[in-house]
Parts: C-alpha cells; structure tokens; sequence
C-alpha cells in the first residue's frame, strides 16, 4: 500500500479525535507528526503548527507515533524525548527503520549534554530545550521540511549515480539498515579451478545479504565498522561460512576473507568454532588492502591459527599500497592476484611480464597461485601459458547459492 493512501480506520482515536481534518489546512505546506505524552502540549503545537500552514498528526505515546508513521509519508517528526514506555532516542532509531531521511526534532523540559549529544549522534535534526517560543518551533520545522526533502533527492541522485557506499544517512538510519542486512546475510560461494583441467579446487565465500540500502560487501563491513560491529560480524561470516561449507563436495577448499581486524578475536582461535573443525580445509584470505602492520600481534595469531591446521592467502596481490610487507611476513601458502592486474592482460604487455614474474617466484617458493576475477577467455588463456596454476571469476562461474556449477 502506498503511503499516502491512509485507511480511515488508521488513526488514534485520541487525542486527536476526528476534528483534525477540519482542522487542517487546505494545502499544507508538509505534514508533521507530534509525539508528547501531555496532552495539553499536542494541542498547543498543533494550534501553532496549523497556524503555520502544516498538516498535523498527533500521537501520546511513541507507539502511536510508530503505527503512523508506518502510514504517512511525514515531512519533519517533533518528539518528546522522555515518554513512557518508548522515549524520544528509541522513537527516533524506530523511525528510521521506515523512513531514511525525515528531520527528527527532539524536545525536552530536562536538557541534559549528554541527551542531546545522543540525540545528535542518532542524527536527529535538532536538539530544542523547553521552554521554547512557538515561533522558534515553527522556524525549525520550515527547515527542517526543506532539509528532509533536500535528503530525499540527495538519496535519490545517489540512485542514479549509483554511489551505494553513501546510502545510509545517520546513526539512527545506519543501525536500521545494519540490522536488516544481518538478519537477511548469506553467504555465496564462488568456485576455484585448476587451470589444467577445469576441476574445482576450492570455493569462496563472500558476504551477502538482501539489504538493498548495504548492496554490496564492502558497504555491509563499512557499516559494521561505523557501528563498532566489525568483530560480531567477522564472526558470523566465519560461522556462516562453516557451516554451509558441510555441504561442499567432500575434497574442496574453503575460502574465507578475513579483515586484518579478526586477527585480534579470540574467538578466531576458538576450537570449537565452526571454521576451525574444518581448519585443515580451509584457506584464511588476508588482504593486502588493509595494512596488517596496524595489528599488533598478527604474526603470533598467524602462527597460532596454522599449529589449528587453517592455511592463509594474500589476497587482491597488487592492489594494495602496502609494498610487499604482508607477503613477507605472512608467508602465504597461496597468492590471489588482484582482478586489477588480471584486467586486460591480453592487451598489457607490462601487466603480463609483471604477472609472469610473480607467477615464477611464487612457484619457486611453493606457493598456489590464484588469478582473480577472469572474466575474458583471452585472459584465461594469456595466464593458463603463464603459468598461473589456480583461476576464479565470471568466466567460470559468478558467485553463487550453494556450490555454484564451472563453465569450462
Ligand atoms: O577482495 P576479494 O578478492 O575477496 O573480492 C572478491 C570480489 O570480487 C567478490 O565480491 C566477487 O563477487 C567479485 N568477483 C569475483 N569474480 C569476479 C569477476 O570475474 N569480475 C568482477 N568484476 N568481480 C568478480
Ligand atoms: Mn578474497
């Protein structure tokens, strides 16, 4: 159902009665919803706020207020921030998880620091301490109104430059979207091949869920590191990869991208952990993106994880800033060749000597190599005479639900 069609049985029979619609202005400059558990407030804003040419809708607890906003598409919320049984703070996160970007404004007859920097960092529009002028309200909902719709063509020129790191407005917005995106995560799996013959070598896994506002991995890490949730959700991807791995073909490797981050949990070292009964089939990816110099005992947690029996690949080789400091420390059993080097290496010469070179280094200290993301068969065929022993990409396979079948 579409927001603005409201069924008439939908609104609270009090306070606001049936004379609301009367009451209201012809054509509203927007629509504002006042939340307050006294009631002779409500009546005061709305008396002011219809002065000023709004439309009005009143709630006495914060769970009127999130049954209507379920129903209405509202121009600026005003709440009360101490009401019983939901206050202001939790009105504000309800909200966001219907609405990304309408201005909260949030009032107070305690006005204490650190609310109001709560409130702020929950990205509410304003912070206002009673007593405050009806004039000075109505000024902060005119902006407030042209602010939530200047957020709305924001979100929306973002859809269509596609910008979807950025899609997440505040604290408030961020925690609603993380949320939804851990309730719906997966993981796929994407084959590895041998470039001999085709046959799969192992399968990673990579983070997804159905969060359309965190579409990608990287967005769904980023707002887990906003949040200070990096850890819990290197956890649940390590548990969730464990555990659909059961069903893989019985010889396979698994794959699991680590943040250099996950090196410092203990967890990580847990004998019981789903990952680590399977540790003798299992590949840890450390990236070079990140710099693992920044963890402070990585190299002892790298040594404790191998005695468990996991083996560890640097991963994206080639795109990282770090010069070769991580492939030197962590001595990797397996190499992936960033997809950035792979790209065109057909029509490279430079990419092709420089991937030549490292292949053959790598085979003279034993290590697997892994070209990523080969998306061309003149790729595929340019790397299989260089020498590259494992490949993965849209060419064999996108990644997948389940054990996704090879195009060979
Ligand atoms: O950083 P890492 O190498 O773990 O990232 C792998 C990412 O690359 C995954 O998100 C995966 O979906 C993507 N990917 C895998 N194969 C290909 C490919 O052939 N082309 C492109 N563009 N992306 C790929
Ligand atoms: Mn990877």
């Amino acid at each position: 159902m579409a927001k603005s069609e409201r069924p008439s049985g939908a609104h609270p029979t009090s306070p606001r009665g049936n004379q609301t619609r009367a009451s209201e202005p012809a054509d509203p400059k927007g629509r504002v919803l006042v939340a307050d558990d006294e009631i002779a407030l409500l009546r005061v804003y709305k008396h002011a706020l219809v002065a000023a040419g709004y439309a009005v809708d009143l709630a006495n607890d914060g769970a009127q207020a999130i049954e209507l906003v379920r129903l209405t598409e509202y121009d600026v919320i005003i709440s009360d921030i101490s009401m019983p049984a939901m206050d202001g703070l939790e009105l504000l996160r309800a909200v966001r998880s219907h609405d990304l970007d309408v201005p909260v404004v949030l009032v107070t007859g305690d006005p204490a620091l650190a609310t109001a920097m709560r409130a702020l960092e929950y990205g509410a529009y304003r912070y206002l301490p009673k007593p405050f002028g009806l004039e000075q309200l109505t000024q902060v909902i005119d902006s407030a109104v042209l602010v939530g719709r200047m957020a709305k063509l924001r979100r929306r020129a973002l859809e269509i430059v596609g910008d979807s790191n950025k899609q997440v407005g505040d604290r408030a917005g961020l925690e609603a979207a993380y949320a939804r995106a851990s309730e719906t995560m997966w993981m796929a799996f994407q084959p590895i091949v041998r470039s001999c013959s085709g046959a799969i070598y192992g399968y990673e896994a990579l983070l997804r869920s159905n969060e359309a506002t965190l579409p990608h991995p990287g967005a769904f890490l980023d707002a887990a590191a906003r949040l200070g949730k990096q850890r819990a959700l290197g956890r649940a991807i390590r548990d969730a990869a464990g555990e659909a791995f059961a069903a893989a073909p019985a010889d396979a490797f698994l794959f699991v991208n680590l943040h250099p981050h996950d090196l410092t949990d203990s967890e990580l070292l847990s004998p019981n952990a789903p990952l680590t009964k399977l540790a003798s089939r299992v590949v840890l990816e450390i990236t070079e993106r990140a710099a693992i110099e920044d963890v402070g005992d990585a190299l002892a947690c790298v040594a404790a994880l191998r005695k468990l029996g996991f083996r560890v690949a640097l991963d994206d080789l080639g795109a990282g800033y770090a010069g070769l400091t991580a492939f030197a420390q962590l001595e990797p059993e397996v190499v992936k060749l960033d997809m950035s080097l792979v790209r065109d290496v057909h029509l490279q010469s430079t990419k092709r000597a420089l991937i030549r070179s490292m292949t053959q280094l790598c085979m003279e200290m034993g290590r697997i190599v892994v070209a990523e993301g080969i998306e061309k068969r003149e790729e595929r065929d340019v790397l299989a005479e260089i020498g590259c022993e494992m490949m993965q990409g849209y060419l064999f396979a996108r990644p997948g639900r389940g054990f996704p079948t090879v195009q060979w």
